[in-house]
């Protein structure tokens, strides 16, 4: 980028708007996981939506490719620019405003920029709820987690991102505003654009704002940590659970005893779970006022316990306890990081097959490396786990990721397609994912993507070679 196009920025953006030295642009290069490293041409990070169009016209009128950036917490590198030094990066981190909150409407309109804790916080300083909720909420950015339709701890009973927006206002790869900030439960109004945008990872244009749904908020809380034998037994724990407590139940995760013991060994200052079991249950029930959530929930887990599908149970006694349940299960990636990282898989399926899957997939990594480590978890009661492979304990992470990587993750992606379900869950495309794409989803679906991807950017210029690799 020359002087005279920086000035030209600067001119559009404000000096605050246009990072170009190489010690300002580093850390939008890389992704979390660090699979990828890529090098910007220029950083831009306009402070407003009139500001960002200006800016991707100005990319588009020079044809320069863009790749938006939110809080860069994503796993498959769908925020990060190429190798090649000429892509420009639009960080949305200084449109973080929240623009209105129609409370009686149950509803709330944001820029793209904000984090979803924030996003949280300010719906409940409304008194009403935003569900929206994982590990990397403080850091992701709500318009990155609409744009990889995230899923979280919570899609249980809210669902995913995509089921969670009634408008969005975005920036289309000419520069162009779309403004699709209607508020509305109702609108049958020809095509949803809105939900092309949800889940496209910036390729189809660039999400600035969004109107959101809010809910109320929840008056009681209870968390209770199980101890079951095995997946099996949670799978059958989640139906009685569903059948008797319905919606009010919101979380319900898994973790493998592997997963928790990585944890206990690696996480600092984190309390030892509540029960010795196999494998673990952290599930919670919410309810507004006036419902007595407690008896429910204590009559509910203590038949399960009866019909011995539950060994032990412990209700959070405060919100102290509550929290310290909720750290283990979210300490579970960083411990994985903290042991050299891990061959991810965010697989789903059926519900039901669920144990077949774990079982089927570890049966197929374990006959491969018979001492690789296992470490299953997660959204069960969405039926998806993130079934990931950690290098066995006396052998180098790297090592062990470059010599087994793609044969073990070709094994659990067979079973998962097997089983008819997805190779990724919640966690989107990206450049990791696109092959899995490919093969996964047949030519009639790939043509249709690709002649989306046409119609939105035809000349190719926005994100380009993540979710498609053309
Ligand atoms: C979670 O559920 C996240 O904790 C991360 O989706 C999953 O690190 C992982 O594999
Ligand atoms: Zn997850």
């Amino acid at each position: 980028m020359n002087t005279a196009d920086l000035d030209e920025l600067r001119a559009l953006l404000g000096a605050p708007g246009v990072l170009h030295e190489a010690a300002d642009t580093a850390r939008y290069g890389s992704d979390e996981r660090r699979l990828y490293h890529g090098r910007a041409a220029v950083v831009l990070r306009p402070a407003s939506t009139h500001e960002l169009a200006r800016a991707v016209g100005w990319c588009h009128a020079r044809r320069i490719a863009m790749v938006p950036h939110g809080g860069n917490t994503g796993y498959c590198g769908g925020a990060t620019p190429d190798e090649s030094g000429t892509q420009a990066v639009i960080s949305l981190e200084r449109m973080r405003r929240v623009r209105s909150v129609e409370k009686e409407a149950f509803a709330m309109t944001v820029d793209a920029g904000m984090t979803l804790a924030a996003v949280q916080a300010a719906a409940a300083d409304a008194g009403l709820l935003f569900p929206l909720s994982m590990g990397s909420e403080g850091t992701a950015q709500i318009g990155g987690a609409l744009s990889t339709n995230a899923g979280g701890v919570a899609v249980l009973r809210y669902g995913t991102a995509r089921d969670l927006v009634l408008g969005l206002e975005v920036v289309l790869p000419d520069g162009r505003v779309w403004d699709g900030l209607r508020c509305l439960r109702k609108d049958n109004t020809g095509y949803d654009l809105r939900q092309c945008f949800i889940g496209a990872e910036g390729t189809l244009g660039i999400i600035t704002a969004a109107v959101l749904k809010l809910f109320p908020a929840q008056a009681q809380c209870e968390t209770a940590w199980l101890g079951v034998r095995d997946l099996a037994a949670a799978c059958r724990v989640l139906s009685a659970l569903r059948r008797r407590l319905g919606d009010c139940m919101s979380s319900f995760e898994y973790l493998s005893a592997a997963s928790l013991g990585h944890v206990l060994a690696h996480v600092p200052d984190v309390q030892a779970p509540p029960v010795a079991a196999d494998a673990h249950l952290l599930v919670e029930f919410t309810a507004g006022e006036g419902d007595a959530l407690r008896g429910d929930v204590e009559r509910a887990l203590l038949a399960l316990v009866e019909a011995d599908d539950v060994t032990d149970v412990v209700i959070a006694q405060h919100e102290k306890q509550r929290r310290s349940f909720w750290r283990l299960r979210e300490s579970v990636p960083v411990a994985e990081k903290a042991l050299g990282g891990s061959i991810k898989h965010d697989v789903s399926v059926r519900i039901d097959r669920l144990p077949l899957l774990a079982q089927r997939a570890s049966a197929a990594v374990l006959a491969h490396v018979p001492t690789a480590r296992l470490s299953i978890y997660g959204h069960v009661g969405d039926g998806n786990l993130h079934f990931n492979v950690l290098a066995p304990a006396d052998v180098a992470p790297d090592t062990f990721k470059a010599a087994h990587g793609e044969a073990l993750s070709a094994l659990v992606h067979g079973v998962a397609h097997e089983l008819d379900g997805s190779f990724s869950a919640e966690h989107g495309v990206g450049k990791l994912k696109r092959e899995l794409l490919v093969a996964s989803e047949g030519p009639v679906a790939i043509a249709l993507m690709q002649a989306l991807k046409h119609a939105f950017d035809p000349l190719g210029l926005m994100n380009p070679g993540k979710v498609l690799a053309h």
